[in-house]
C-alpha cells in the first residue's frame, strides 16, 4: 500500500500561483510519515517546491492544508478524486470547517493525528474507511516521532547556509493558554501546555543533524511557554552546536538569565507577536499580556545577547487610525527591532473574532486564499478598504527605507556579535526592501 501526503501551495491577489521557493519545510508531511507504520510506502509533496503528480500510484492521498491553503487543497483533492483515488484531509482549517471539506474528501480527521492515523490506514486497507474521524482528546504528546523530512526535496527549498539542506522545523510544546481572540491555538491544541519528553527531542535532534544542517526553526507557538522546560531544553541543546530561531512571548524581558542561556544555547532570532502597541486593541483582541511589556528593555537585552528579534504586527485593528499606524513605525524604528512584519488582520475559522465579524457582517472578503495576512478582507472600522491595503505598503516602506535601515543598523551593532551583527540584519533588511521595490509582502516566501 503507498499513500501520498500533499501540502497545497499558497495562492494570494499579489502573488503568481506557480512555485515559490519556501525557507523552511512544512512540519505536518514529515511528522505523518514518521507516523506511518513502517511496511507503507510513504510519498511526500510539498507543493512550494514541487509539483502534485495527480498520476502517482499511491492507494491514498492525504492533504493538509491552513485555511490560505485550503481552496488548492480542494482543488487537489477533486481532481485525485475524479481520477478516482481515496482522498483524507485534516489539519486546522478542516477541523474548524468539517462540513465544508467533506465536500472534497471522501473522510477527514477533526484534530490531532498521533492517536488516529494508524487506525485510519488499518480502516482504509480493510475498505472502511469514515467519513470522519475525530480526536476527542488531546494526544498526551508522550510517543517517540521522528518526522521524516528525509522523504521531502530538502534541496530544493532555500537555504542562506551554504549547504543545500535547509532549517529545518521541529515543534517542542502544544498548547496555549491565553485565547488571544484572532488565534486558533487555544482552541486547536487546548489551553494546557503539553511537552514533549526531552529525550524524544534528543533523538529528533540528532536525526536533524545526520541530515546534514544545524539549523533549527522551533514551531512551538511560545518557545518559553513552561520556563523550566524551557530551561532543561537550553541544557540540552548546549551540548549540541545548533543555531536556533523561535516564537517567544513579550514577557521574556522579565528574564535576563533566560535570554542569556538562550543566546549561549544558540539562539540567534525570535519572532514576537507584538500586534500593536495599542492598550484598546489589546484589550479589544484579548491579548492582555501584551499591555504592561517594557519594550526598551525587551529589545536592548535581545540585542545585548545578540539575539535578532522580528516584530509582528497586526494591521487593521478596530483601534488602528493613521496617526497610531504612524506612531507605531516610529517607535519600531527607534526601538532595536531587527524586522518588522505587518499582518493585514487574518480573520480565521473557528475564532471569536470571526464570530464577531460575522455577526457585525463586516467581512468583506470570503475567498480563503486571502486570509495570510496581505489583504484587506474584512470592513476596517476607520478605514477605506483600498486606504488599508495601500496604508500596509506605506508602513512596510517606511520601516525598510533606506534612511531607517541605517539608522536601525547602527542601533543593532553591538560588540558581542561583531561584525554580524551588522551584516546578519542589513542583508536580510536590503532583501526586504527588494522584495518591496517589487511589490512582494516581506511575509512572503
Ligand atoms: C510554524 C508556523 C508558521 C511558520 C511556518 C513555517 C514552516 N514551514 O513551518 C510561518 C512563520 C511561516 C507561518 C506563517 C503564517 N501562519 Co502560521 N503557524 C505556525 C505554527 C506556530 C506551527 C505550525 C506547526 O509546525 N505545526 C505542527 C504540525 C505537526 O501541526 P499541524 O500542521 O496542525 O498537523 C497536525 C494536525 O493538524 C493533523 N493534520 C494536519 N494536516 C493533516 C492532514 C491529514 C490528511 C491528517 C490525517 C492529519 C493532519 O496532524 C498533525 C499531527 O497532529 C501554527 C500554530 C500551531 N500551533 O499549529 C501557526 C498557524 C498554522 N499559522 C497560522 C497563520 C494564520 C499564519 C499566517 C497567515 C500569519 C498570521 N497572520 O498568523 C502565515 C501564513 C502566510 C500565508 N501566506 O499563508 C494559523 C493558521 C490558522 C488557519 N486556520 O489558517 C496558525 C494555526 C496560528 C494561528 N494564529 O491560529 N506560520
Ligand atoms: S496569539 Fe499567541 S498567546 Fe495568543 S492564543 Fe495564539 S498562541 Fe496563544
Amino acid at each position: 500500500m503507498k499513500i501520498l501526503l500533499v501540502h497545497p501551495r499558497r495562492r494570494d491577489k499579489y502573488k503568481r500561483t506557480g512555485s515559490i521557493k519556501a525557507y523552511i519545510p512544512p512540519l505536518t508531511l514529515p511528522v505523518l510519515a514518521g507516523l506511518t507504520p513502517k511496511n507503507i510506502d510513504i510519498e511526500l509533496c510539498d507543493e512550494s517546491v514541487d509539483d502534485v503528480d495527480f498520476n502517482t500510484d499511491a492507494d491514498l492521498i492525504g492533504i493538509t492544508g491552513i485555511t490560505s491553503q485550503i481552496n488548492r487543497g480542494y482543488e487537489i483533492a477533486d481532481t485525485f478524486r475524479k481520477k478516482g483515488k481515496k482522498v483524507i484531509m485534516g489539519g486546522i482549517h478542516v477541523s474548524a470547517m468539517p462540513r465544508e471539506a467533506k465536500d472534497h474528501a471522501d473522510s477527514i480527521l477533526i484534530g490531532e493525528a498521533e492517536d488516529l492515523w494508524e487506525t485510519i490506514i488499518e480502516d482504509f486497507r480493510n475498505n472502511r474507511l469514515k467519513e470522519e474521524y475525530m480526536a476527542d482528546t488531546y494526544t498526551d504528546f508522550k510517543k517517540l516521532i521522528i518526522p521524516r523530512y528525509d522523504l521531502l526535496k530538502l534541496n530544493r527549498y532555500r537555504s542562506s547556509s551554504g549547504t543545500n539542506i535547509p532549517r529545518l522545523p521541529l515543534q517542542t510544546t502544544r498548547g496555549c493558554p491565553f485565547n488571544c481572540k484572532f488565534c486558533s491555538v487555544t482552541k486547536f491544541w487546548g489551553p494546557k501546555i503539553r511537552m514533549k519528553p526531552l529525550e524524544n527531542v534528543e533523538k529528533e535532534l540528532l536525526r536533524i543533524r545526520s541530515l546534514g544542517t544545524n539549523r533549527i526553526f522551533f514551531t512551538d507557538d511560545n518557545f518559553i511557554a513552561n520556563i523550566s522546560y524551557t530551561k532543561k531544553l537550553l541544557e540540552l541543546l548546549k551540548e549540541y552546536d545548533f543555531s536556533w530561531i523561535c516564537q517567544v512571548s513579550t514577557n521574556i524581558y522579565q528574564h535576563e538569565d533566560l535570554i542569556a542561556k538562550m543566546s549561549k544555547a544558540g539562539c540567534s532570532a525570535v519572532y514576537m507577536g507584538i500586534e500593536t502597541f495599542s492598550e484598546e486593541n489589546l484589550e479589544n483582541i484579548n491579548k492582555r499580556f501584551n499591555k504592561m511589556v517594557d519594550y526598551n528593555k525587551l529589545f536592548l537585552l535581545l540585542n545585548k545577547y545578540n539575539i535578532r528579534a522580528t516584530a509582528s504586527m497586526i494591521i487593521g485593528l478596530d483601534g488602528d487610525t493613521k496617526e497610531s499606524l504612524e506612531e507605531m513605525v516610529r517607535l519600531l524604528i527607534r526601538l532595536r527591532v531587527s524586522y518588522a512584519q505587518f499582518y493585514l488582520l487574518v480573520i480565521l475559522p473557528g475564532t471569536q473574532l470571526r464570530e464577531e465579524y460575522l455577526k457585525e457582517n463586516r467581512i468583506i472578503d470570503n475567498n480563503w486564499d486571502h486570509q495570510n495576512g496581505t489583504v484587506v478582507t474584512f470592513q476596517p472600522k476607520s478605514f477605506q478598504v483600498e486606504e488599508l491595503q495601500d496604508y500596509c505598503w506605506a508602513l512596510y516602506n517606511k520601516f525598510y527605507s533606506y534612511e531607517s535601515i541605517i539608522r536601525r543598523i547602527f542601533t543593532l551593532a553591538n560588540l558581542k556579535g561583531g561584525v554580524n551583527s551588522i551584516f546578519v540584519p542589513l542583508r536580510s533588511n536590503l532583501y526586504f526592501l527588494k522584495k518591496l521595490k517589487s511589490r512582494l509582502h516581506p511575509i512572503e516566501n
